[in-house]
């Protein structure tokens, strides 16, 4: 009953958008598909590979499919602070068109610096055109930290000298919804590393209005094209954790699903790289892995495709999706338990007794999941509907 109430719901939502123009394209997304040598079969797997993403019913994929099919009703303006540009990189750079990346061509993608063929002055101006014609319409998306405050002026573009915090501040006051894409957006970043030398911050400090982070380094291609599916169907938040990000896919820790966990229990571990545990896939938790520390669904939807992922491909976690991860996180090749036990648990261990490490550390784990438990709870949960 409850799922059928939400069915309801949300095709009601979807016809409603179905009523506003399209915006650029003058196919339908089949078409589109069709062009680049996708079948409709092949686009309702992938709905329902997100559906279950997204935790709906798989009864739920017809809706999904046709949330994709409306994704060019809303406009997207999609701004570059600093960073690398690896999470465009990430959507767009796959040897064969993904249907994750041929959704993000055919959304109405109004603003993207690195895509669009404008530049200076013309640049400029479809910014503020984009704004001023969608103004509450669209959707913002940013990537990279904001060198702010005195520092601002280390991030300045184009002929008005406008720095980047002054354009996503403006982009953002603006905005119906804010998603910051990567974990430079998200927290600040490797621009954020002590001893952050431009003042760079996340995108939620600089305004007031929800920001929904979507982070890693870079995220995969699923969680955001997701996070625009879910907004897309539902036209709200979704339920967050005590950072801003999506449950539905930084509700467990890397650890929890992935491929070595085995390996983890019974105590087999890689030495070093190279070594006989190495060839033979054992976990990578002596060599400096912090999937047990780090919450993101990598080890369910790898990248690329679901060709692979960092553990897959032998080098453990460096906890892309955590704030701060730069500074708290390294060694990336070391194990973190010693500054753990020596630090914030004091006394209950040290990495000395690795050997005895399932136990040792899976008290850790817990506490640290009980505190990320528990701080979700203090905060206010912005619940949405899941
Ligand atoms: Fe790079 Fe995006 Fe890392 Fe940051 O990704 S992949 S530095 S999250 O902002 O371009
Ligand atoms: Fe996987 Fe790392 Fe956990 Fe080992 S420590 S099981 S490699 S996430
Ligand atoms: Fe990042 Fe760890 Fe996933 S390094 S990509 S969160 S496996």
């Amino acid at each position: 009953m409850e799922n059928e109430n939400l069915y309801k719901k949300l095709s009601k939502r979807l016809d409603d958008l179905e009523k506003f123009p399209k915006l650029k394209q003058d196919k339908s997304i089949s078409k589109h598909l069709d062009e680049h040598g996708i079948s409709r079969r092949d686009f309702m797997k992938w709905a329902g590979a997100i559906t279950t993403m997204l935790a709906l019913p798989i009864s739920f994929t017809p809706l999904v499919a046709k949330a994709a099919e409306l994704s060019d009703r809303l406009p997207i303006i999609w701004l570059h602070m600093a960073e690398c540009t690896g999470c465009s990189e990430a959507l767009l750079r796959t040897d064969a068109p993904t249907i994750d990346s041929l959704i993000f061509d055919y959304i109405s993608l109004e603003y993207h610096e690195t895509l669009m063929v404008a530049s200076g002055w013309q640049a400029e101006q479809n910014l503020e055109h984009a704004i001023k014609t969608y103004k509450d319409r669209y959707i913002l998306m940013v990537e990279g930290g904001i060198p702010s405050g005195n520092f601002a002026s280390y991030l300045t573009v184009g002929g008005h000298g406008k720095t980047g915090e002054e354009s996503a501040i403006e982009a953002s006051n603006n905005a119906a919804a804010i998603f910051a894409i990567g974990t430079c957006s998200s927290y600040g970043g490797v621009q954020a590393a002590i001893p952050n030398p431009t003042g760079a911050v996340a995108l939620s400090k600089i305004t007031n209005k929800t920001v929904i982070n979507v982070p890693g380094c870079p995220p995969s291609e699923k969680n955001i094209v997701g996070t625009l599916l879910q907004y897309i169907l539902y036209g709200t938040l979704p339920a967050l954790d005590a950072y801003n990000r999506p449950k539905w896919a930084y509700g467990m820790r890397v650890h929890d699903l992935c491929e070595r966990r085995g390996h983890f229990d019974a105590g087999e571990f890689v030495e070093e790289f190279g070594d006989e545990g190495a060839k033979k896939g054992y976990c990578l938790y002596k060599v400096g892995c912090k999937g047990p520390y780090t919450f993101n669904n990598c080890s369910k939807n790898k990248f690329n495709s679901h060709t692979s992922w960092p553990i897959q491909a032998g080098h453990g976690c460096i906890g892309c999706s955590e704030p701060h991860f730069w500074d708290t996180m390294g060694p990336f090749e070391e194990p973190v338990a010693n500054r753990l036990y020596d630090t914030v648990f004091k006394g209950l261990g040290a990495d000395a007794t690795a050997d005895k490490i399932g136990v040792g550390l899976l008290t850790v784990t817990g506490i640290g999941i009980g505190i990320h438990a528990a701080i979700s709870k203090f905060k206010n949960p912005k619940e949405g509907e899941e």
